[in-house]
């Protein structure tokens, strides 16, 4: 298989199924493993290559240097389920119900009959994994699934060969391992039952019990199950020794990483590596505790850099850095006080999470969406360079199709285009424009210079945190980025013509 991307040296034989290039002695693949490693709630500012304050993150660097840094790349929306469902299957979010912020107990969101990027890779002869955070629904029916058995369906019926997963976020239940649709180091004798809508007769409450709450205490809702000292949302019973501990939530996910890496060495391999690193409730190791001045938050960037070189030292162990592709990223912008007294916000030291920009998660503003983005793949990307191509985390499924050759059926991946060119840095310029989507579906687009947000009836703050402004209003708001970074100065009154351009971009986009 020749493309523009994958060159095949001599004496190299094509097996005949999977289109797998295989030498004689060995079993060496051209085709470079990939490994989208996505952050959690990772702002713009966040990283010290981009610039963050008071925390070293000196693997993420590296990559950096070895590749290439992206300053204008975009998450799809400004939460984790939404951003995750369009990365996967190449779908806008918003175009389908349901794609909000997934309970723990949530019924599988991708259809199993969608063509996910795990298909894609997996149709292509890669063996594919899905590691960390899901947050994308599991089983048929929502609430429905029995916690003690092989749920119905999981990721492995979404094209990939393997998982091992936590079902939501670290802040709610269920706050068990799943390997392959079933609870990892499953506990007969504490029978796991999840409700979202009663808690469980006996079972302590972070409400009612605060004083079982010697790791972490809520600020706001968060004071439902407790586990591990902390409270969460949703209710839950049993789990015994398969519950997970929060302080080993990132040793769990990069070794069984390392793990899929060193059994899959010698075929090319698709690695969804998402941490948990930095969503709430942040508690990383006691290795990592002090490492920032920053607290549990600072502490918990530095334990995710720590994941990126536990990766990167595996490849590199084994030959494979040099014909890996990487994408590091986050799913939304950053967020300080998201529901637990960390003393975040308190310890910044005047770090900015979002590099200065205006909004956090959950924002229209750019600091919803605004993401870091880094790309490196030795053997092809000449390192130490700077991109200011504007891409979107749409584009990856069809980027990476065509970097695999991969035929992907007409009807899948229906916003994904293929911008591989500026992913490797040879194209500077990128999309014309991107769509971005707020917590509320407050739809925003921007090219190179300009940015329109939406008018909406939503509230000015963020209803659960208020202090984050949502970039709600109910006029239209265009902003020049070029020269106003801070989105300060609303010109939508004067450049009628840009507004009008941009909504009809959107009336495009929405009636595709
Ligand atoms: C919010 C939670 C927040 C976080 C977020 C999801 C409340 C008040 N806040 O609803 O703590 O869990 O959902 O974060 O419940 S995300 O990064 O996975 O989208
Ligand atoms: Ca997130």
């Amino acid at each position: 298989m020749r493309n523009k991307y994958c060159l095949l040296g001599s004496g190299l034989i094509l097996s005949a199924n999977t289109m797998i290039a295989t030498n004689p002695d060995g079993a060496k693949s051209v085709l470079p493993n990939v490994i989208i490693i996505y952050a959690d709630d990772l702002g713009y500012g966040d990283l010290e290559c981009y610039d963050a304050k008071n925390v070293s993150t000196p693997a993420v660097n590296a990559l950096a240097q070895d590749g290439i840094l992206f300053t204008n790349a975009h998450a799809v929306a400004a939460t984790s389920t939404p951003s995750r469902y369009s990365l996967l299957t190449g779908e806008y979010a918003w175009r389908k119900q349901g794609t909000d912020v997934a309970a723990g107990n949530a019924g599988m969101i991708i259809n199993p009959g969608q063509y996910t990027l795990a298909d894609m890779f997996k149709n292509s002869g890669y063996k594919t994994s899905a590691i960390g955070k899901w947050h994308l629904g599991l089983g048929a029916e929502t609430g429905k699934q029995d916690w003690n058995a092989p749920l119905a369906t999981h990721p492995g019926d979404l094209g990939f060969d393997y998982s091992y997963i936590m079902a939501a976020t670290a802040d709610r239940v269920p706050c068990v391992f799943i390997e392959n649709g079933m609870v990892a180091n499953y506990d007969p004798s504490a029978p796991i039952e999840v409700s979202y809508s009663k808690p469980f007769p006996g079972e302590p409450l972070g409400s009612t019990h605060p004083e079982l709450l010697y790791n972490l205490k809520p600020t706001h809702e968060h004071d439902q199950a407790i586990v591990n000292g902390i409270s969460r949302i949703g209710y839950m019973k049993g789990g015994g020794k398969a519950l997970w501990k929060d302080e080993n939530i990132a040793d769990s996910i990069s070794s069984h990483a390392i793990d899929f890496i060193r059994r899959n060495k010698d075929v090319p391999f698709f690695m969804y590596l998402a941490t948990n690193d930095v969503h709430v409730p942040r508690f990383p190791h006691d290795r990592f505790r002090g490492k920032s001045p920053m607290g549990l938050r600072g502490d918990a960037i530095v334990q995710f850099d720590w994941t990126v070189n536990q990766v990167v030292n595996t490849l590199k162990e084994l030959g494979l850095y040099e014909n890996t592709l990487i994408i590091l990223s986050s799913d939304n912008g950053p967020v300080l006080d998201d529901g637990y007294d960390d003393k975040a916000e308190e310890l910044l030291n005047g770090h900015s999470p979002t590099r200065g920009l205006r909004g956090n998660k959950y924002s229209a503003f750019e600091g919803g969406t605004r993401i870091p983005f880094i790309v490196s793949w030795p053997e092809r990307i000449e390192g130490g360079k700077t991109s200011e191509a504007l891409i979107s985390q749409i584009d990856i499924f069809r980027s990476l199709g065509e970097l695999i050759n991969s035929r992907i059926p007409r009807e899948s991946a229906p916003d994904s285009e293929n911008y591989m060119d500026a992913l490797l840095g040879i194209d500077a310029v990128g999309r014309k424009w991107v769509v971005e989507q707020s917590y509320n579906h407050t739809l925003s687009v921007r090219d190179k210079e300009w940015k329109y947000i939406e008018p909406n009836n939503g509230p000015t703050g963020v209803p659960w945190v208020p202090e984050i402004e949502s970039g709600n209003s109910s006029k239209p708001q265009l902003y020049r980025l070029s020269d106003d970074y801070h989105e300060k100065n609303n010109l939508a009154e004067s450049h009628k013509d840009k507004v009008m351009e941009f909504m009809n971009i959107l009336k495009e986009v929405r009636e595709k």
